[in-house]
């Protein structure tokens, strides 16, 4: 493949699509600045006095790594000069970030889990950045929480950063899916993959096993049929895999297929899931229906939810078609 930067293949996508206007260009270029020098930060571990926990709880009640804090401020820094956003909201913080006064304000709010995969930090296993981006309601003057609230079908651009052995960033504006690898001697983005496309069939599947005293009946037929292999009704043998690092499990699954899933459970019957539905679930539904997958709550897509609060939590299931389409059918059933 012809190696172009992320800007050459926004500016190409602007000119066939007409769905990257300049200041969506400079959002997602600014975005991708800021997942360089957060691999940057990442990628010096002990030896960058950025490991271990920064002795607070966010507003998920969640201990914050030091890691998570300042990969936050590295994307609001990064963003609130340009012109181009009205305002950000992230796992970290508990109410939106209006772009300050002294900056013109733009069109587009950007979300973001800075760091996602927490518990992987301190430990050296992958771990990324989740973004999406929609458009401020026609009129806005002031934003408020109630202008993100807009159902994932919305997003105009998602994306993730994985800083993995590779530093990768994975990007969709609605006209397919495509990967860039950081070259680290130039610091620049390359595009490495055009147009994925996830397997519709799998024999792989990413879930927190332990929890499996705690699954509602659909997931818990799912996965025994799963786990009976091709002795049982599925007639052949699934593997599993978990990294619990959302970017990494749903990266592999974007490259060789498999299923996703994190579940509602028995523990807390009024908590919809573990996951994030504006900040992790729908940018990362987003992402994998452009790359001929699936993603539902068990019971409607996820980018059809109609969302009432920020940090609204979500069940998911997303990744090869058949196997979500399967699962979901499961839950229809029950
Ligand atoms: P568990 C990371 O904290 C995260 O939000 C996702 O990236 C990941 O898939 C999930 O939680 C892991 O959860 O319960 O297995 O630790």
């Amino acid at each position: 493949m012809k190696r172009i930067s992320l800007t050459q293949h926004l500016v190409e996508e602007q000119r066939q699509h007409n769905k990257v206007p300049s200041e969506l260009r400079l959002l997602l270029e600014i975005v991708g600045r800021a997942c360089k020098t957060i691999s940057h930060a990442v990628g010096k571990g002990a030896l960058g006095e950025v490991l271990g926990s920064a002795g607070s709880e966010n507003v998920q009640g969640e201990v914050q790594k030091k890691l998570d804090i300042l990969s936050n401020e590295i994307l609001l820094e990064a963003n609130e000069w340009g012109g181009h956003l009205a305002a950000m909201a992230s796992e970290e913080m508990e109410s939106i970030h209006p772009i300050p006064n002294r900056y013109p304000m733009g069109e587009y709010l950007l979300l973001f889990d800075p760091l996602d995969g927490s518990s992987n930090i301190d430990v050296n296993v992958s771990i990324g950045t989740i973004f999406s981006v929609l458009k401020a309601p026609e009129g806005m003057v002031t934003p408020t929480e109630q202008d993100f609230l807009q159902p994932g079908a919305k997003q105009v651009a998602a994306g993730y950063a994985v800083y993995g052995p590779q530093t990768v960033l994975v990007l969709t504006t609605g006209n397919g899916v495509n990967c860039f690898t950081l070259d680290r001697e130039m610091g620049a983005w390359v595009l490495t993959q055009r147009g994925i496309q996830i397997p519709v069939e799998t024999k792989e599947y990413a879930i927190n096993a332990s929890n499996a005293r705690h699954w509602y009946p659909p997931v818990t037929r799912y996965i025994d049929e799963l786990q009976a292999g091709k002795d049982g009704a599925r007639g052949v043998n699934f593997n599993m895999r978990w990294i619990a690092s959302m970017v990494a499990d749903v990266h592999r699954i974007l490259n060789r297929g498999g299923i996703f899933m994190y579940p509602a459970d028995k523990r807390e019957p009024d908590k919809p899931g573990k996951l994030r539905l504006m900040y992790e679930a729908n940018p990362m539904a987003f992402i994998v229906e452009q790359a001929g997958g699936a993603a539902t709550n068990g019971k409607q897509r996820i980018m059809e939810i109609q969302p009432t609060a920020l940090h609204q939590r979500v069940a998911v299931f997303l990744g090869s078609k058949n196997e979500v389409e399967r699962v979901t059918s499961y839950h229809h059933d029950a």
